[in-house]
């Protein structure tokens, strides 16, 4: 057994060494001379001409002159942190990998999140696919699963990578529009590509726009296989599944926050693991035997295919921890060198042909990216596993190698480091043969069965954001002729969609109505029923003086030890008194604090202070956009009239004074009779917890039908 704290502290310990703090130090050259002046540069008399032989300033501004580095050619913007991974019980009948073994061992992780398509400054709130990978620095060495938060790809051939990449990326001549699908090179690639269809399918769904990056889904995309210590193989797939369930933004609130805060999920991960609230995903993995390689309706190597979890079951194996934020992005985050081609006894490949492209691909980029064949020397790569090999050399080396001997066989060190046969890596003995060709195997070729099995598993306010999505984007591109053929394709799905694209996009509808053979569903891909919770939703509690002290402070209690994060926001920063003199800290204003970056809102009585919200139209608004994004609101006193007040469509907010209970319509709460603040409270919290209310959006009808 393994100490349980020592194999997650192994990476932090390394690290450490690499660590520098520079707080109680005086300023030197990269040469460790004591610098005098740092702000004027040496000059002949106080105008100058500056002299070259000032040291101080060539290196200052030579070393400026190089801070930056290529950004990731996809995934640029991300942002990782550290923890750790427990695996929950021996998986030795799978896989011998030592990290799977033992659930008193904890493996540390680095765990980076990104986008695909913007550039490294571009907003994280985009429609987009997310990056989600994970290094786990086992003892036998690093794995790296590098998946997204949807279970398939774009393409079946990582031949097609770079077309499907050139194709997404800002057009080439103006490099418009940034980070988004939304232009006609994509949408004209992707008519021309049907194999497209499922995974956009996907990133016109919620999925495109997350919550958070601590509510998604992660997905290993391609088989992979495990193999046991008796050498027994089976292909696996991998996820991850977020405790705190899978959740997304609305569109409108998704564009809003990329202006209002395009750091928001990098803030929301940041947040949530400096307070202590540790995001935690179990991984799943689904498993089919070798045998059974044909036995399904889809190729199973076909990276545009999912396993559908009701066919081949989940199995929750162990569980990955976030408890620690980087000390430095740059050496950290932005050095970080995942490759899915790093992988332990244990763990391998399958044949499926975007993965073998992948092997490649990710260590060839880190030779521009990272200017070198030693990034592997880097502190946040470096196994923890010992590192014994015949390799010198090159840009950046770190470590002094002793001996003369770079070669293997030698005479002159024992023929060290050896080779081992027993311990070390060995490739499943798959046997392979074929003749040389370029086709694509036949049974790829169905690209719309799960398109429609996706389609038919989401709930209707589901289908409405897809249609909605695609109307958006579709609707942005320029070329007629791409627009119809986007219906077109998509009929081959459902006509149902096609239609529905068709009516927003001012494209026709098409030409024959078409219902897919598949009629199944698949409830695992809908959000409708996934955990819900209460823990670490940020609230908006909107006061001003006058507030009503008892109200505001039992329900700011309520949350926060229910879990939730309440913040007073308020027309100015500092203290605001209540009615009864309560005083609290305004942390936040309706400009500092919109309403987007919150999941909730909540407006305590108090005569003065409901009559200085009525009079002012930010307070309105913030009101009237957090309903348009059906996040739950609620009202206590003199609060719920004003609430009355705001004409929010379709929901009856009680304004009879005489009503004792609280009122709960389409996730708006509210009680008049303060005695019944402690049921409004759980309520509120149960609304909360919902994260949306979907139904409320019949009534502000965002997708006309
Ligand atoms: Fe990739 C980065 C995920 C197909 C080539 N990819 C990259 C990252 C993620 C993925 C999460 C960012 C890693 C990080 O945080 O540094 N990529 C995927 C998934 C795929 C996929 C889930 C399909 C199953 N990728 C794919 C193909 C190719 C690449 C087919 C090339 C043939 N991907 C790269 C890359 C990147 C990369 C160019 C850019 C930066 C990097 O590798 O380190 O090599």
């Amino acid at each position: 057994m393994t100490d349980t704290n020592n194999g997650a502290n192994k990476k932090q310990e390394q690290l450490a060494a690499f660590r520098i703090s520079h707080d109680t130090h005086k300023l030197t050259t990269d040469q460790g001379i004591t610098v005098s002046d740092t702000d004027h540069s040496l000059k002949a008399g106080p105008r100058g001409p500056a002299l070259l032989e000032d040291f101080h300033l060539r290196e200052k501004i030579m070393h400026f002159d190089h801070e930056r580095i290529p950004e990731r050619v996809v995934h640029a913007r991300g942002f990782g942190a550290h923890g750790y991974f427990q695996v929950y019980e021996p998986m030795a009948e799978y896989t011998k990998a030592g990290f799977l073994q033992d659930p008193q061992q904890k493996t540390p992780v680095f765990t980076r999140f990104s986008t695909v398509v913007g550039s490294r400054g571009s907003a994280d709130t985009v429609r987009d696919v997310r990056g989600f990978a994970v290094k786990f620095y086992t003892d036998e060495g690093n794995y790296d699963l590098v998946g997204n938060n949807m279970p398939v790809f774009f393409i079946q051939d990582a031949i097609k990578f770079p077309d499907m990449v050139h194709a997404i990326k800002p057009e080439p001549h103006n490099e418009i529009p940034q980070a988004t699908a939304a232009h006609d090179t994509f949408w004209d690639f992707m008519v021309n590509t049907p194999e497209l269809a499922h995974m956009v399918l996907w990133l016109m769904s919620d999925r495109g726009i997350p919550r958070s990056f601590r509510m998604m889904e992660g997905f290993g995309v391609n088989a992979y296989r495990f193999i046991n210590a008796a050498g027994r193989a089976r292909f696996v797939k991998f996820h991850w599944k977020p405790l705190l369930g899978v959740h997304s933004l609305v569109w409108d609130e998704a564009q809003k926050l990329s202006g209002k805060n395009p750091d928001y999920h990098r803030q929301d991960l940041w947040d949530a693991i400096n307070t202590g609230s540790y995001p935690e995903w179990e991984l799943g993995v689904q498993l089919i035997e070798e045998a059974d390689e044909f036995k399904f309706d889809f190729d199973i190597l076909d990276a545009t295919k999912l396993w559908p979890e009701e066919i081949i079951p989940v199995k929750r194996v162990g569980k990955m921890t976030l408890n620690r934020n980087v000390d430095n992005f740059f050496a950290e985050t932005e050095q970080a060198a995942f490759c899915p081609a790093n992988i332990v006894p244990g763990i391998d490949f399958s044949n499926d042909p975007l993965l073998q492209g992948r092997l490649f691909s990710y260590l060839d980029t880190q030779l521009i990216r990272l200017g070198g064949p030693n990034f592997h020397q880097i502190p946040i790569n470096r196994p923890v596993a010992p590192v014994h090999n015949n390799h010198r050399d090159g840009y950046h080396r770190m470590t002094i190698d002793e001996g003369i001997s770079t070669y293997s066989k030698n005479t002159l060190q024992n023929d060290h480091p050896l080779p081992d046969a027993e311990a070390g890596y060995t490739h499943y003995a798959e046997p392979v043969g074929g003749t040389k060709t370029r086709q694509r195997e036949e049974r790829f070729g169905d690209h719309f069965g799960q398109a429609a099995l996706f389609w038919n598993s989401m709930s209707e306010t589901e289908r409405g954001h897809i249609v909605g999505a695609f109307r958006f984007e579709v609707g942005s591109v320029k070329d007629a002729a791409i627009k119809q053929r986007v219906v077109d394709l998509y009929n081959n799905v459902t006509s149902d969609l096609a239609a529905q694209i068709a009516a927003g996009i001012g494209a026709a509808p098409p030409a024959q109505s078409n219902t897919s053979p598949v009629t199944a569903s698949s409830p695992a891909l809908s959000q409708n029923d996934t955990a819900k919770s209460v823990r670490t939703r940020k609230v908006a509690i909107l006061a001003e003086n006058g507030f009503n002290d008892a109200e505001l402070t039992q329900v700011m209690d309520a949350l926060t030890s229910a879990g939730a994060c309440p913040e007073i926001v308020s027309s100015k920063l500092g203290i605001i008194t209540g009615a009864g003199g309560k005083q609290m800290n305004a942390g936040k204003t309706f400009l500092t604090g919109p309403s987007v970056v919150y999941d909730a809102v909540y407006i305590p009585g108090g005569v003065k202070n409901v009559s200085a919200l009525a009079g002012q139209g930010d307070a309105v608004h913030y009101i009237n956009e957090a309903y348009k994004h059906c996040k739950t609101i609620g009202a206590t006193g003199e609060a719920v009239e004003f609430l009355g007040g705001c004409c929010l469509s379709g929901v009856s907010v009680a304004s009879d004074k005489n009503t004792v209970n609280p009122v709960c319509d389409f996730g708006v709460i509210t009680v008049i009779n303060a005695s019944q603040t402690d049921i409004f409270c759980n309520e509120f919290i149960s609304a909360v917890a919902q994260h949306r209310h979907w139904g409320r959006e019949k009534h502000i009808c965002t997708v006309p039908a």
